[in-house]
């Protein structure tokens, strides 16, 4: 019989609309206004970074071209990615967290895990933490945060979801399956726009719930995704028991290319592809690890966005080695569409 597992209290914390309330907090006077963060609206291949809740009543979000933005809210105030900065406040801000508990797993700039499991007995002392959190970042740095706590680190990012800007919500064990149940599938993190219409289309529904999901076998869902299928009948279920980790180590290196215009000039494609391998490499090299795999990624003029993984052991793997693997697989891709590309990477997998 398999050990009973130890009840966890996990928090999930992140800042909101980061980089842009950096900004409005360095320039009290654009408090009020639409603010975006990200490339030059004259840049017609740039994105938006983020963008202040303002911004984002006209439908302004991260990833969306910066001429897109431009055009649904021309008087938003747009500025460049001060990224030093930005990690010079996120190194102050999470210096604060980790003084309240050090198992801390931090996934971005903003964003961080918390295991209190073994530092509060309830989640009622976890939420007082929570609040204390909260109150020295304020008083500190005067960023606001919103706060997830819950059973595992799933519950606890959905948790802190639903109560942005400013929040701080607890999902008690009890409410998980309920919680979660009538929310989209693609609240379960790993579950992106290919995996929900493969399952949409397999129950035969449009927009699937998690409750619709949950009719599924975990047969089912392993033959249609392979390991990461089993990992989803269980979060469907709420159940999540990946650990807080506090010293992460390196899974992969990678490099990829935005062309200045899109291309289907070869020569100029795989010239590319050679100079980002090359670079993987060195890093690779430079990082002691040694390559498990490489995933080659292609994006077409229309975002169009393919991947293929291929595993991969020469003892120690070359930028030659790289770029000898990775070519077939680009070309592959291109040779399929007669679109023009608008990027190219490689990621290594490491181990
Ligand atoms: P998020 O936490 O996803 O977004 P946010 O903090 O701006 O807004 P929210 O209130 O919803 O949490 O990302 C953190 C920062 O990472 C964000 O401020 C900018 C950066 N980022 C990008 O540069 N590009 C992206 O596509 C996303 C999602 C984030
Ligand atoms: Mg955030």
């Amino acid at each position: 019989m398999s050990k009973k597992k130890e009840k966890r209290i996990i928090m999930h914390i992140d800042m909101d609309y980061f980089f842009a309330q950096i900004e409005e907090r360095e320039n009290p006077h654009f408090k009020g206004h639409p603010v975006v963060v990200g490339a030059d609206p004259a840049d017609k291949r740039g994105v938006v970074s983020t963008c202040n809740y303002e911004a984002r009543k006209y439908g302004l979000k991260s990833g969306m071209p910066i001429t897109r933005a431009k055009k649904l809210c021309p008087d938003a105030i747009f500025l460049p990615v001060n990224m030093n900065f930005y990690k010079k406040v996120s190194a102050l801000i999470f210096a604060i967290v980790k003084k309240h508990c050090s198992k801390m797993e931090k996934i971005s700039l903003d964003e961080a895990y918390l295991d209190l499991s073994k530092r509060v007995r309830s989640f009622k002392e976890a939420v007082k933490i929570g609040r204390s959190i909260k109150k020295e970042i304020w008083q500190k740095e005067k960023i606001t945060c919103s706060i997830g706590v819950a059973e595992n680190k799933m519950m606890a990012k959905i948790a802190c979801e639903m109560e942005k800007p400013d929040g701080l919500k607890v999902i008690y064990p009890s409410q998980t399956y309920q919680v979660i149940a009538d929310m989209g599938i693609e609240v379960v993190p790993g579950i992106g726009p290919k995996s929900k219409q493969i399952i949409a289309r397999f129950l035969g529904v449009e927009d699937p719930s998690v409750k619709q999901a949950r009719e599924i076998k975990k047969r089912d869902l392993v033959d249609l995704f392979g390991k990461r299928g089993s990992d989803f009948f269980d979060k469907f279920k709420g159940v999540d028991n990946s650990p807080v980790v506090t010293k992460r180590e390196i899974k992969s290196i990678g490099r990829e290319y935005t062309f200045k215009k899109d291309t289907r000039d070869s020569e100029k494609i795989f010239k590319v592809f050679k100079a980002l391998s090359y670079d993987v490499a060195s890093s690779l090299h430079n990082k002691k690890k040694r390559c498990k795999g490489i995933t080659v990624v292609c994006r077409f003029e229309d975002f169009e966005t393919h991947t293929k993984q291929i595993s991969f052991l020469p003892k120690n793997c070359t930028g030659k080695d790289i770029y000898k693997k990775g070519v077939p697989l680009l070309l592959d891709f291109i040779t399929k569409k007669s679109k023009k590309v608008r990027l190219i990477g490689v990621r290594a997998t490491v181990f």
